[in-house]
């Protein structure tokens, strides 16, 4: 083989490679490169296998050759690697910048469910007027929400209220003190709270109730009350009358709201009274509560002194209350869920 032959083959490999790693655009393909020239099959080695075949005395020349030429073009691939990686880093950042200068994009905050907004408000006005907020438990005895309220098994009144039971898998014995319902009334926290507590009291009982019965636009399966409960030496429908005419003027923002009490059937209370309200001279009459004077059987069920006490009680209807203070017809969209209702609150 021609001396000039062979060295000629190495500047023709040397420029090849030279060549081909200025023209590679990505690390794929200058891997590629280095495989097809530099690699154990490549074709650098090819020319080192060459080698045997040339005179002797060119042989040390040309292997010092090969070695600087191979290292010169690996140091040529690392750099241009290096070069590649940084464009790859740019090129990146470039399309995944982030403007600081751009304005924020504005977080949407929940609020208050307008049915908590209410209830709330509640609970203000009747601290500020001494009384204390107690809840109880959704589940309920037959016992305390019936029985000990006036209302025993035959009671016609139990029809007034139709009835989620809670079937005791343990035992078909029905001890009204572990047979489980979900509570129809929040009244039964009259019972419990005046078993622990002697008077005088005066408390109120928010929460949920639920009720067996068709729906309707002012009528839920499961809705809420609020109780009401003042006992005392002397607590009488006069103490009630002024607490609901407080009590609705703050609610209502109204100088005056016009309170009316008819008569009303609740076995606990003894008389009953509907409670009605007028909003302003000149419009219609708005039913929101039943009430009336402590039942000396409830008295009597929580273990008090029979003559020692009297007081009243009262159940408000605090969806039906929403309804008229938010100006809506349908007591469901407060529990559709619905973004376009809630987001009015
Ligand atoms: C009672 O539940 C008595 N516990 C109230 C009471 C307490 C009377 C203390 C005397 C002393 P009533 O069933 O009327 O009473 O319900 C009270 C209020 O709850 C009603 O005035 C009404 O505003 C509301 N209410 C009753 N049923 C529903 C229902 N299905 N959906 C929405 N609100 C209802």
């Amino acid at each position: 083989m021609a001396v000039e032959n062979f060295d000629e083959k190495i500047n023709i490999l040397e420029k090849k490679v030279k060549e081909a790693v200025s023209r590679a655009l990505d690390l794929v393909r200058l891997d590629e490169i280095r495989v097809k020239y530099l690699g154990r099959k490549g074709e650098l080695n090819d020319l080192i296998k060459e080698l045997p075949g040339i005179p002797e005395e060119l042989k040390a020349h040309n292997g010092r050759r090969l070695n600087s030429v191979r290292n010169d073009l690996e140091n040529l691939i690392n750099k241009k690697s290096v070069e590649l990686k940084d464009k790859f880093v740019e090129e990146k950042l470039k399309k995944e910048g982030i403007d600081v200068t751009m304005p924020g994009r504005s977080v949407s905050l929940g609020h208050l469910h307008p049915l908590t907004k209410v209830e709330r408000r509640i609970e203000d006005i009747f601290q500020s007027m001494g009384f204390s907020v107690v809840f109880g438990s959704e589940i309920e005895s037959e016992y305390y929400n019936f029985d000990a309220l006036n209302i025993s098994k035959d009671h016609p009144a139990r029809e007034m209220q139709d009835t989620f039971w809670i079937k005791n898998p343990k035992s078909e014995i029905q001890n009204p003190k572990q047979h489980l319902l979900l509570r129809t009334h929040t009244s039964p926290m009259q019972a419990r709270y005046m078993e622990k507590n002697n008077p005088p009291l005066r408390i109120i009982v928010p929460g949920r109730v639920y009720r067996h019965e068709a729906t309707d636009a002012s009528h839920e399966i499961q809705f809420h009350q609020i109780e009401g409960l003042m006992v005392g030496e002397d607590i009488s429908l006069a103490n009630l009358k002024a607490i609901f005419e407080e009590f609705f003027k703050r609610f209502f923002n109204k100088k005056k709201v016009e309170i009316r009490f008819r008569p009303g059937y609740f076995p606990f209370v003894e008389p009953g009274i509907e409670v009605d309200i007028k909003l302003e001279t000149g419009s219609k009459w708005l039913e929101v509560a039943g009430a009336g004077m402590v039942h000396p059987k409830v008295f009597k069920a929580a273990g008090y002194i029979p003559g020692k006490q009297q007081g009243f009680a009262f159940g408000v209807g605090l969806d039906r209350l929403s309804m008229i203070y938010y100006g809506i017809s349908d007591i469901r969209l407060f529990y559709s869920s619905d973004f376009r209702f809630l987001k009015q609150f």
